[in-house]
């Protein structure tokens, strides 16, 4: 899990300095199981090229105003492990984004600017250096416009989301003095007095207020031009270190598990989604399958009343036939087609004569058992027969003819009988 931290200040605070002895002091494990790898060449290479500066007897030079130097490391803290990310930044950018114009919000703001100040925001954790020196050397508008960039720094963060924030009142060692003697030792009471408006930001945290020399041990050298100045001594030591570096691993340590928190918060809330979009789906299939079987169910329901009701019609229509079918049954001569249409002579259907000759061909239908059908037509005194034999239920046409018949003949005249074979 990663953890964003912020080490900023204005410029000459301090910031570059104490990182590296900070990055230096905790390469080794420390007797609280504290340790910190630097992840990539980058991040060691930068540290150790400021150690060997330091060790050398020189300050590092100031971060040049633009640049981020973006560092990371394995924190290893009491047998866990946070992957930690610091971004050393140049003060001179931290006043123009915290301005008393109030950079920040100036549409126009370079990239770099606003990548600096996305950093700030997503950050968990913030060091933000005061160097006091800028309150007690500095000229009194310095000291306003560095009070001034302090506190809006300070209202930002508290404006933009909730981190853990410490002060670290940085190069102690150059006013430990003072405060002795001005301020009976409490850096609390020199804080009301010279950042009253920084006072009022850190009076309800002051436990996150920390008085830190990153050297403490400094000598002086006299340069080529014949300028004094303070420099690191070799092997120098630091002050102050302890609590922060505790307050800065209690703090990781506690982000590590609000983020772990989270991050099963998180998992819960996607298994809950997961599991309510899998009922959602469940309850639409089960909705389709339910109108399925709905519809299923009502198409039977008609379909058994349709052919409830068809297989009525159907029985009642059957029933009928039967009943009339049993009441030519008890008929002894087969039925017959009782009708003939047209008249005597004529083409129309059935029955016709040419020429002394006729014929009439009838439709017998044979309700009574298969056997012979004896047909008899006679016409004025002649007559014609024919036998047939019919299959049970058969109806065929038969055809019977009358022949040297004398004129005349009318349809009165016909006769047609019909007789089943013995
Ligand atoms: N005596 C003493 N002086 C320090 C200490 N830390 C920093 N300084 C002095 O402060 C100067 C600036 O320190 P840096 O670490 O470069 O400051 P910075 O905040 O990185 O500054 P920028 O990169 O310009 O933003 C150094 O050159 C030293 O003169 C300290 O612990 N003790
Ligand atoms: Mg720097």
């Amino acid at each position: 899990m990663s953890i964003q931290i912020s080490l900023i200040g204005t410029e000459g605070s301090g910031k570059t300095v104490l990182m590296t002895v900070l990055a230096k002091k905790l390469a080794k494990r420390s007797n609280d199981g504290l340790f910190l790898n630097p992840v990539g060449a980058k991040t060691l290479k930068y540290i150790e090229k400021n150690w060997s500066t330091l060790q050398s007897g020189e300050w590092v030079s100031s971060t040049p105003p633009g640049q981020m130097f973006d560092l990371y490391w394995k924190f290893h803290i009491r047998g866990q492990e946070a992957e930690m990310r610091l971004i050393d930044s140049a003060g001179q950018d931290l006043r123009k984004l915290f301005n008393e114009k109030g950079g920040y919000q100036d549409p126009n703001l370079s990239e770099q600017d606003r990548k600096f100040l996305d950093y700030i925001c997503s950050s968990s954790i913030v060091i933000l250096l005061v160097n006091v020196q800028d309150f007690i050397a500095r000229n009194d508008n310095y000291q306003i416009d560095t009070q001034a960039t302090l506190k809006e720094t300070l209202d930002f963060m508290s404006k933009n989301g909730k981190r853990k924030v410490a002060i670290v009142f940085s190069q102690y060692d150059q006013f430990e003095a003072t405060i002795k003697n001005k301020y009976d030792g409490s850096l609390e009471k020199f804080l009301e007095k010279k950042f009253p408006y920084l006072y009022n930001e850190t009076t309800d945290q002051f436990e996150n207020v920390f008085p830190v020399a990153a050297v403490s041990d400094t000598e002086i050298r006299t340069d080529s031009d014949g300028k004094a100045r303070s420099v690191p001594k070799h092997d120098f030591n630091s002050a102050g270190l302890e609590p922060l570096i505790k307050w800065l691993a209690d703090a990781v340590q506690n982000d590590l598990v609000t983020k772990e928190e989270e991050r099963q918060i998180e998992a819960i809330s996607e298994h809950q989604r997961i599991a309510e979009e899998e009922w959602n789906k469940r309850k639409e299939e089960w909705i389709g399958v339910a109108a399925v079987v709905g519809l299923v169910f009502l198409l039977l329901v008609a379909g058994y009343i349709g052919v409830s009701v068809v297989g009525n019609w159907r029985k009642a229509a059957e029933a009928k036939q039967a009943a009339a079918e049993a009441e030519r049954l008890k008929q002894p001569i087969p039925d017959v087609f009782d009708k003939w249409r047209g008249g005597w002579c004529c083409d129309k259907g059935l029955f016709s004569c040419r020429e002394h000759r006729a014929y009439a061909s009838v439709p017998i239908i044979n309700k009574g058992g298969a056997g012979n059908i004896t047909v008899t037509f006679s016409l004025k005194g002649r007559s014609g027969f024919t036998n047939e034999y019919f299959n049970k239920g058969e109806k065929k046409w038969v055809t019977v003819y009358v022949f040297e018949l004398p004129n005349h003949e009318t349809a009165n005249d016909v006769n047609i009988s019909f007789k089943a074979s013995e």
